[in-house]
C-alpha cells in the first residue's frame, strides 16, 4: 500500500472521526501538551489497512525500558487504530509486533539477526515483516533496549504519517552518539532565555517530589532519540554541584532512565572554590584535581549513568583556566581525568570571546582554542556554535568546524528563539540547521562538510553529538508557541540523522501534530518552510547581524551603543555610515575570514562571489553598490524587509485557510501569535529602515510601505515592553 493512496481518502476519515467524537463525547482538550505524541484515531481508511498489521504487542521480557516501550505501543496502536491493542505473552495470531532484543527475547534471539543488530549498535534497531512460529508479524529489534524502544516510536510515527507499515524492512541507527538538550535552567526556577514559562524542575520539591510531567518530557525526548538531558544553566551556580542538589539531581535521573535519557549538570569551574573551600580552581593544582575527582565519585555513586559535566569557561563572566593562565585543554582536562573512570564526557563549550581593543568577536574563539588543538583528553567534546557570533538569524558557519582535526567536536544550535521572535514569532529552525550542516568547510577539500564534521567521518573522532539549547518550560504546551514544538522536534530528528531533508522533518511533525488532510499539510509546510528565510528578511537581510535591543535581544536596536562592552552594541556589527553598510571582515578590514579554508575564505572575501545572504556580515557595502538583482544595496535592503513583511501576511491568510481542518483551540492561538508577528515584522522593518535612511539619505523605493512611527518614536519604545 503506498502512503499517496491512504492519504487521498483521510478526509472522508476526518469526517467520521469528528462524528465519532461527538458520539463517544471523547474530545479533550486541545492545548498542545501531547506534542506529536497524538494518538487519536487514524482515518478510516488508513484504520482498514493498518489493523491487520497490528493486532497484538509482544514485549518479552521485563524492564523499566521493554515496559516503556509495551506501554508506548499498547496505547499508542490502540489510540491510533480505534481499538484495543492487548499485551500478549506469545504470538498467538498476525499482526502480534514482536518487540526486543536477542537477549530479552527468545523470539528475537532465534531469529538469527545477531551479527546485523551489532552492527547497528545498542541504540540502533532494524523492524521487519516477516514469518515467525507460522504468523506475519513485524519484528523490532536491537541489540540495547534503548534501540527497542526507538524502534517502537519509529513503528508508531509510521503510521501517524500514514506510512506503509507491511514489507517493511527498515534499519536505522543514530549517526551521533551524544544528542543532548542543553537547559539553561536557573536553579531558582527561572530560565535564561526561556520563554515557555518556567523551569519543568521543582528543585524545591525534588527529591521528595518527582513531577509526573518529568516522563511525559523523557517520552517526547525518546521518541525523537533525545538521550541526554543537561539540566541546568550554564552560567552555572556552584551549588547544582552540592550534595543536596546531586541527590536531587539523582532522583529527576531515576524519571529519565526508563526513556534512557542520560542526565548531564553545567558546572562552574571554580566551584571547588565555592563548596570545597580550596584557595584556587587552578586545574593543575593537585587538590583541585582531587576534589574533581571526588565529587565526580559522589555523583556516580548516586547515578551510575551521569552523562557527565558541560563547561562555559571564561566567557561572559564565567570563572575558567584562562583566570590561573592556563589553557582551555588544562582546564577541560582535570573534569575528563576526574569523569573518565566512570565513563562520562566533559563538554566544553566554544563560546569563547574577550573584548581587547579592536578585535572582531567572530574571530575570537578560533584564536584562543585553535591552538589548544591535540591537546584536549579523549573524553572531552568541544560545543561549538553553528556560528561564531551567538544564534543570530543567520550566521556563515562557525570557522572552528575544519579548523581543529585532532579535537572532538560537537554543533551547539539554539532550539529557544532568544534572537527569533522568542515564543512569538513562527520559525521553523530546521532549514537554519541545515544550511549550517550541509556548509562546507574545506577543510580536506570539497565535501568537507560540517555534518562530516561532527559525525566523526571526516577527521575519524571518535565520539560525537549535537545539543540544542531547549525551549521547553512549564507553560501547558511545552515551548510557548506551538510551533516551537516542531523545532524541538527538529532538533531531535537531526541529531539522530543530521542528513534528514528539512520538508520530511516538517511533513512528519505536522502529520503528527495537526492533521492528516492532505491539502492542510501541504499550506503547513510551505508555512514552515518558508518561516526562517522570511524571519531573516524581517530582522537581518542580507547578512546584517546583531541589530537587537539589549537585554532581552527582542525586537530591532540597531542605533542601541550604551551597553558596557563594544561587542554587545548593534552598532559594533552593522557600521553604517554615509558610504554604507556591513563588516568588513576581509583583509582590509577584520580579517577573520582568514579563518575559513580555502576556497571558502576567497568566495567570501570577494564581493562578487560573497553569497548575499552573508554580504553585510563580510564586507562594508556602499549603498550604491548594485547587487545581483541589478538594484542598489539600499533598494534590495528595503525591498527585502518589506519582503519578510509581506510574507507574514501570506503566512497569516494561509493559516486563515485552514480553519476547521483540525481543533479551533490551536488554530486560534498560532492565528493570535501570527497577529503579533505581523506586528513584529513592520517594526523590525520600519525602524530598521528608518535607522539606515539617517546615513544612506536616499528615499524608500516603491513597493515599500512608508513606516508609522518616526525614528524617535521607535527609539523610545522597546516592542517588548507593547
Ligand atoms: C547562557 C548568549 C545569551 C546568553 C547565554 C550565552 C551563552 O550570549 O544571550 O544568555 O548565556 O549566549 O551561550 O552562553
Amino acid at each position: 500500500m503506498k502512503a499517496g493512496r491512504i492519504r487521498r481518502d483521510i478526509v472522508s476519515g476526518s469526517s467520521l472521526l469528528a462524528v465519532l467524537l461527538l458520539l463517544t463525547g471523547t474530545a479533550r482538550a486541545e492545548d498542545g501538551y501531547r506534542l506529536w505524541l497524538r494518538y487519536d484515531a487514524l482515518p478510516s481508511r488508513a484504520l482498514r489497512v493498518y489493523r491487520p498489521h497490528v493486532t497484538s504487542v509482544v514485549v518479552e521480557g521485563k524492564s523499566a525500558t521493554l515496559d516503556a516501550a509495551r506501554a508506548e505501543l499498547v496505547e499508542g496502536c490502540a489510540g491510533l487504530l480505534g481499538r484495543s491493542i492487548p499485551s500478549a505473552e506469545r504470538i498467538e495470531r498476525d499482526g502480534a509486533i514482536v518487540v526486543g532484543t536477542p537477549h530479552s527475547s527468545p523470539l528475537i534471539g532465534g531469529l538469527g539477526w545477531a551479527r546485523q543488530l551489532d552492527a547497528l549498535g545498542a541504540e540502533g534497531f532494524l523492524i521487519r515483516s516477516v514469518k515467525l512460529k507460522g504468523r506475519a508479524v513485524t519484528v523490532i529489534a536491537s541489540k540495547g533496549e534503548a534501540g527497542a524502544l526507538y524502534g517502537a516510536f519509529h513503528f508508531l510515527r509510521l503510521m501517524q504519517t500514514l506510512r506503509p507499515v507491511g514489507g517493511l524492512n527498515v534499519s536505522e541507527r543514530p549517526r551521533l552518539q551524544i544528542r543532548v538538550l542543553n537547559h539553561w535552567d536557573n536553579l531558582d526556577g527561572t530560565i535564561e532565555r526561556g520563554y515557555a514559562g518556567r523551569s519543568l524542575w521543582d528543585w524545591k520539591s525534588l527529591p521528595g517530589r518527582v513531577d509526573p510531567r518529568l516522563r511525559d518530557y523523557a517520552r517526547a525526548n525518546a521518541s525523537i532519540g533525545v538521550n541526554g538531558s543537561v539540566l541546568n544553566n550554564v552560567n552555572a551556580s556552584s551549588q547544582s554541584l552540592s550534595d543536596e542538589y546531586i541527590r536531587k539531581t539523582a532522583a529527576i535521573a531515576d524519571a529519565f532512565r526508563p526513556y534512557r535519557i542520560r542526565v548531564y549538570l553545567a558546572a562552574r569551574f571554580s566551584a571547588p572554590m565555592e563548596l570545597g573551600g580550596l584557595k584556587t580552581a587552578d586545574p593543575l593544582d593537585a587538590e583541585v584535581a582531587a576534589w574533581w575527582r571526588h565529587k565526580a565519585e559522589e555523583i556516580y555513586k548516586l547515578i551510575p549513568d551521569f552523562g557527565g559535566l558541560l563547561v562555559k569557561a571564561n566567557s561572559e563572566g564565567q570563572p575558567g583556566p584562562r583566570t590561573y593562565g592556563r589553557t582551555h585543554a588544562e582546564g577541560a582536562n582535570v573534569l575528563a581525568s576526574a569523569l573518565a573512570p566512570h565513563g562520562g564526557v566533559c563538554i566544553w563549550r566554544a563560546f569563547v570571546y574577550d573584548a581587547d581593543k579592536d578585535y572582531d568577536r567572530a574571530a575570537a574563539a578560533y584564536d584562543s582554542l585553535r591552538p589548544s588543538d591535540g591537546r584536549f583528553a579523549p573524553n572531552v567534546l568541544l560545543q561549538v556554535k553553528n556560528g561564531p557570533i551567538d544564534f543570530q538569524p543567520r550566521e556563515p558557519f562557525h570557522p572552528l568546524f575544519g579548523a581543529m582535526p585532532k579535537t572532538q567536536m560537537m554543533l551547539e544550535v539554539q532550539v529557544t528563539q532568544e534572537y527569533l521572535g522568542q515564543s512569538n514569532n513562527l520559525v521553523f529552525l530546521a532549514p537554519m540547521w541545515r544550511e549550517v550542516l550541509d556548509s562546507d568547510t574545506y577543510a580536506k577539500g570539497a565535501g568537507s562538510t560540517v555534518t562530516r564534521v561532527i559525525d566523526g567521518s571526516l577527521f575519524g573522532q571518535r565520539m560525537t553529538g549535537m545539543a540544542g539549547v531547549a525551549n521547553t518550560g512549564s507553560d501547558r504546551n511545552w515551548t510557548g508557541h506551538h510551533f516551537a514544538q516542531s523545532n524541538w522536534y527538529a532538533f531531535g530528528r537531526l541529531a539522530w540523522n543530521p542528513d534528514t531533508p528539512s520538508r520530511q522533518i516538517a511533513g512528519e511533525w505536522a502529520g503528527m501534530t495537526f492533521t492528516h488532510d492532505g491539502a492542510a499539510l501541504k499550506t503547513i509546510e510551505r508555512v514552515m518552510l518558508g518561516s526562517h528565510e522570511a524571519a531573516v528578511d524581517y530582522m537581518t537581510p542580507l547578512g546584517l547581524h546583531h541589530l537587537m535591543w539589549g537585554g532581552h535581544h527582542y525586537g530591532p536596536a540597531p542605533w542601541w551603543d550604551t551597553e558596557p562592552r563594544a561587542d554587545w552594541n548593534p552598532v559594533t556589527y552593522h557600521r553604517a555610515d554615509a558610504r554604507g553598510v556591513g563588516y568588513d571582515r576581509t583583509a582590509s578590514g577584520s580579517n577573520s575570514v582568514r579563518q575559513y579554508h580555502s576556497p571558502a575564505r576567497e568566495r567570501f572575501s570577494n564581493l562578487e562571489t560573497c553569497p548575499e545572504k552573508f554580504l553585510l556580515w563580510f564586507h562594508h557595502v556602499p549603498w550604491d553598490y548594485r547587487v545581483r538583482s541589478g538594484r542598489t544595496l539600499w533598494d534590495e535592503l528595503a525591498l527585502r524587509y518589506q519582503r519578510g513583511v509581506s510574507w507574514v501576511r501570506w503566512a497569516d491568510v494561509s493559516w486563515d485557510s485552514l480553519a476547521g481542518a483540525f481543533d479551533d483551540e490551536r488554530h486560534a492561538e498560532v492565528s493570535k501569535k501570527l497577529a503579533l508577528q505581523g506586528r513584529d515584522a513592520a517594526w523590525w522593518r520600519d525602524a530598521c529602515l528608518l535607522y539606515f535612511q539617517t546615513f544612506s539619505k536616499r528615499q524608500l523605493p516603491p513597493g515599500v510601505e512608508r513606516p508609522r512611527m518616526t525614528l524617535e518614536e521607535f527609539k523610545a519604545r522597546s516592542l517588548l515592553s507593547n
